[in-house]
């Protein structure tokens, strides 16, 4: 037995090693303050215990500062607490942070890092997310077309609850499906029925795989894990194979019944572009051609994060909204003044709504769709502050500690829409600068102006006519969230009740 256990420590140590030799730390440098380590397993025993790791890292600044480090397993960890050092790492710096660090669920998720969130930084990368950006712009932002949809899905919604009147509601699946046809539409030019069995199998394969990717398991630490049985990493398979399965059949369809004058949607325009980049010999990309991988990964990369975080923050909004009834009145109070009943709510009406708006920038604030953002990597040897960072190192900004931080949050805990509005309550502003719920420079997120575009309208379009509230003989939700690649909403039921004003109607 005991041989045995010696024999698997060597060939763990074996075949950690190569790994461990990937951060070169040198003498006489100014590295951030270590939270002690073991060989091997580095310093995973911090992590024993079911601490959240965004809650775990903000405790740990008490002790380290607001920049440390860490060894997760034979990776070198940099964890940045603080605005000033995240906007150093994302703005001033952004080039030299703008790498990934590989793991074995993205890469499985990626087809080895081929999509754009996911994927490190390279010149073929840039190509790729300007392209996947003047789609977005093309199809989306400022025009009229997507405001019709977003109010058709709203509508839709809101039908979906008078149906559920008064009674014991999930609207997790109703948003969902609310949130991917705007995506649908903008990816493939098609939406989903209630009930229809594709969008059910996409729920189903969706959540496997926010269960199971990017969420500091295990798998990820020691990769040699995986070839071992294990049951995270099936599901994960199990999923993404779904996935391709769905994304290919639309993949294919769109190639076949492509034509270069008409480009409906964001398929259509990557199939242009590859057409003219083909056309061109495009010389930046050096050999590297936007193969059927890259646009596949790129299309799953648009689709899973435009439902997924998005459905998250209005299932946040719709439980703070709970937890302040107070709040939902106020909203309501505004929509009633500035809009009143006899139409429904449109983006221009967002600018005279400022309390919806502050509200939903304070769900954001205190829930971060992504509290720690995806992890960043050196790309050169550099800096952070005072502080020597090593090529290599894995930079991770706690968005959480960020958004609760004292100094820049009066009582930061506190769920309070006003604080993103002046004096007067009329007009929203961001009280500090150590808000980022969107990330920022070269990697920011493509879908800002799309998500803002969704959470006004549904949250206007529900809250004009209804009132959320918990179900009779029910508790409020539990607020804390699940850590995942999304800081998750747990699952609860509301009640819908038609405002006095809207019977009337
Ligand atoms: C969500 C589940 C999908 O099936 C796949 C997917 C793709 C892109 C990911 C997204 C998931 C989660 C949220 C992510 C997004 C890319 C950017 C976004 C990580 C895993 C955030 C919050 O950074």
């Amino acid at each position: 037995m005991m041989v045995l256990f010696i024999l698997f420590f060597l060939i763990l140590a074996f075949l950690s090693f190569p790994r461990m030799s990937k951060v070169k730390l040198k003498c006489k440098r100014n590295y951030p303050k270590s939270l002690p380590s073991l060989p091997l397993i580095g310093s995973l025993l911090h992590f024993v215990g079911d601490t959240k790791p965004h809650l775990l890292f903000c405790r740990l600044q008490q002790r380290y500062g607001s920049l440390y480090s860490l060894y997760m397993g034979s990776d070198y960890v940099v964890v940045v607490n603080s605005y000033l050092h995240a906007k150093e790492v994302l703005l001033k710096k952004g080039k030299i942070f703008a790498g990934r660090p590989r793991t074995v669920t993205t890469d499985l998720l990626t087809r080895n890092g081929k999509d754009i969130a996911f994927a490190s930084y390279s010149p073929f990368w840039k190509y790729q997310r300007k392209l996947v950006h003047s789609a977005l712009c093309m199809f989306g932002e400022g025009s009229l077309a997507l405001e019709k949809i977003i109010c058709q899905e709203a509508s839709s919604l809101c039908e979906t609850l008078s149906a559920a009147l008064d009674s014991p509601l999930d609207m997790s699946p109703e948003l969902t499906r609310a949130v991917t046809n705007v995506v649908c539409s903008l990816c493939f030019n098609s939406s989903y029925q209630r009930g229809d069995p594709e969008f059910e199998a996409m729920l189903k394969y969706s959540q496997g795989i926010v269960d199971t990717v990017a969420k500091q398991g295990m798998v990820d630490i020691f990769p040699w894990l995986q070839f071992f049985p294990n049951k995270e990493l099936t599901l994960l398979r199990k999923c993404v194979e779904m996935r391709d399965q769905l994304l290919q059949q639309k993949f294919e369809k769109h190639k076949e019944e492509f034509s270069n004058d008409s480009v409906s949607d964001l398929i259509d325009a990557l199939l242009r572009a590859k057409l003219n980049m083909e056309n061109n010999n495009s010389h930046i990309l050096s050999g590297q051609g936007l193969t059927d991988d890259y646009l596949l990964m790129t299309v799953a990369d648009i689709f899973g994060a435009g439902v997924e975080t998005t459905t998250t923050v209005l299932k946040w909004t719709v439980l703070y909204l709970l937890h302040y009834p107070e709040v939902q009145q106020k909203i309501q109070e505004e929509l009633d003044q500035k809009l009143g009943f006899n139409r429904h709510p449109l983006l221009k009406d967002r600018q005279h709504l400022p309390y919806l708006e502050a509200t939903i920038s304070e769900v954001l604030r205190i829930r971060p769709v992504s509290p720690l953002l995806i992890p960043h990597e050196a790309l050169q040897d550099t800096s952070i502050g005072e502080y020597d960072i090593p090529k290599g190192a894995q930079v991770v900004i706690n968005l959480w500690s960020i958004h609760h931080d004292e100094k820049e949050w009066e009582k930061p805990e506190e769920f309070s829409p006003d604080r993103f509005l002046d004096e007067d309550g009329n007009r929203i502003y961001t009280p500090s600068p150590s808000y980022l719920p969107f990330g920022a420079g070269v990697r920011v997120c493509l879908g800002e102006a799309l998500a803002k575009m969704e959470l006004f309208l549904f949250m206007a379009w529900i809250l004009q006519r209804f009132t959320l509230s918990v179900p009779e003989g029910q508790t409020l939700p539990d607020p804390e969230g699940k850590f995942g690649v999304v800081l998750q909403v747990p699952k609860f039921k509301v009640k819908a009740s038609l405002r006095k004003a809207w019977e009337k109607k």
